[in-house]
């Protein structure tokens, strides 16, 4: 009974594969084409097939397919072969694609296979609030990211700013001047308007929504020192609390930490990690390390104890980084995001103490620069405002970059290319 099963399997195999198959023998043709299958994941992408005998050289060979969106350069020789393919996307309706190139050679045919897979829209999905001053004055919009179509959110005289969704997406606090000076504003966010949650003599900015919905933070101008300085307060505006700033700065620099008796918050809004316990603010100091030269870097505030010694690190040396680097933290806590122009630039903060180091600058082809980075809530991908300095005068517009390379590259998608100023993207809670 063994030895009939053996027989039989025997005589599968050989039916299934013919004389010539044998699993340890990669091309047993006698002859190559790779790779196979070739796989198209970027826009614009050129990947080359390479036809080539095992031992030697081919005498000749051609290639061919059926599928028009297939572009092929060239499509026969003599000696080994490299072909240039490329897919003509445009021609495609969204979906997964699959097509082939029959490759025939003086030593034997064989088939290769292409994919692709063309995205709905622009292949993002969720929500995007930003502010824009193409009516005129600063308004907030809601984007769909997929389509691109955008919703009016706010409509006044005033200038409204500074988004910020609450973590059920449900309302938008933002910052405006319709009142007369900036006060922190809430709104829904499906219908937009607005009511009063700050509303004092100061100019209140940048709210920023704990991620238990419970509290918010921003900046307050004190017009006494001309400082901002950071608050907390319940999320219907009450128990409002100054945070301790400008003294007992513990400062941490290559491996040195010392007191600093001066620190100034950044025109930036400020960033809770997830678990709610620290909100960072940039911040710049003068003189910093180098005496002549601003040092930007980062704040670290106790949420919790406003009378706690802050923590703070300079994150870069040379010149370029923001002290209005609008930083936020990844959604599980362990990357940072800020603008050190003209790049957005990623921290490994998972130790939690700062130390952590440079993980990428995201860098773009362009000397554009890029600021105010936003994570979405997968940590996927970064929305950001991205200031060209060539093309299209000096307006920003809305971009989102992946947080992950595909083939090397960080891949991008533009979301805004009005002739007005599009700046502080933030992802609506899905
Ligand atoms: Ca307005
Ligand atoms: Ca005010």
């Amino acid at each position: 009974m063994i030895r009939l099963i053996s027989i039989v399997l025997v005589v599968s195999l050989l039916l299934v594969c013919g004389p010539t198959c044998d699993p340890s023998i990669p091309f047993p043709m006698g002859f190559s084409a790779f790779p196979d299958p070739i796989e198209f994941l970027l826009p614009g992408e050129s990947i080359f097939l390479t036809i080539e005998a095992n031992d030697g050289t081919l005498a000749s060979w051609s290639v061919s397919t059926s599928a028009n969106w297939i572009l092929m350069d060239p499509t026969s020789g003599t000696g080994n072969g490299r072909v240039e393919v490329q897919i003509d996307r445009d021609s495609l309706a969204p979906g997964e694609h699959s097509g082939t190139i029959q490759v025939i050679t003086s030593l034997g045919t064989t088939t290769v296979t292409v994919t692709t897979t063309i995205p709905q829209g622009t292949g993002l999905t969720g929500e995007i609030a930003f502010a824009s001053n193409r009516d005129g004055n600063w308004n907030i919009h809601a984007m769909n990211v997929n389509d691109k179509s955008v919703r009016q959110l706010t409509s006044s005289s005033g200038d409204d700013i500074a988004p910020s969704y609450t973590p059920d997406g449900s309302q938008v606090f933002f910052s405006t001047n319709r009142g007369g000076n900036y006060d922190i504003y809430k709104m829904s966010a499906d219908t937009g308007g607005g009511t009063p949650v700050i509303a004092d003599a100061a100019d209140d900015y940048y709210p920023s929504v704990s991620p238990d919905g419970t509290k918010i933070a921003f900046l307050r101008h004190e017009a006494e020192t001309d400082e901002l300085i950071l608050y907390t307060a319940a999320i219907n505006g009450g128990l409002v609390t100054r945070m301790k700033n400008n003294q007992g700065l513990r400062y941490t620099y290559s491996d040195s930490v010392w007191e600093m008796d001066e620190v100034h918050l950044g025109d930036c809004r400020p960033a809770w990690s997830p678990d709610g316990s620290k909100i960072y603010v940039a911040y710049w100091v003068t003189p910093g390390p180098t005496p002549t030269q601003r040092a930007p870097g980062l704040a670290v505030f106790s949420a919790a104890d406003p009378n706690a010694d802050l923590w703070a690190k300079r994150l870069n040396q040379g010149t370029g980084y923001s002290h209005d680097s609008w930083w936020d933290v990844s959604p599980d806590g362990t990357m940072l995001a800020g603008a050190a122009n003209p790049r957005i630039t990623v921290y490994d903060i998972a130790d939690g103490n700062l130390e952590g180091g440079l993980v990428d600058p995201i860098l773009h082809t362009d000397s554009n620069e890029d600021s105010a980075p936003t994570w979405s809530a997968d940590g996927r991908r970064i929305a950001y405002s991205c200031r060209p300095t060539t093309a299209n005068g000096s307006v920003r517009d809305i971009w989102v970059v992946d947080t992950f390379r595909t083939r090397g590259q960080y891949l991008r998608v533009q979301l805004t290319d009005d002739p007005a100023e599009d700046r502080t993207p933030v992802w609506r809670p899905q």
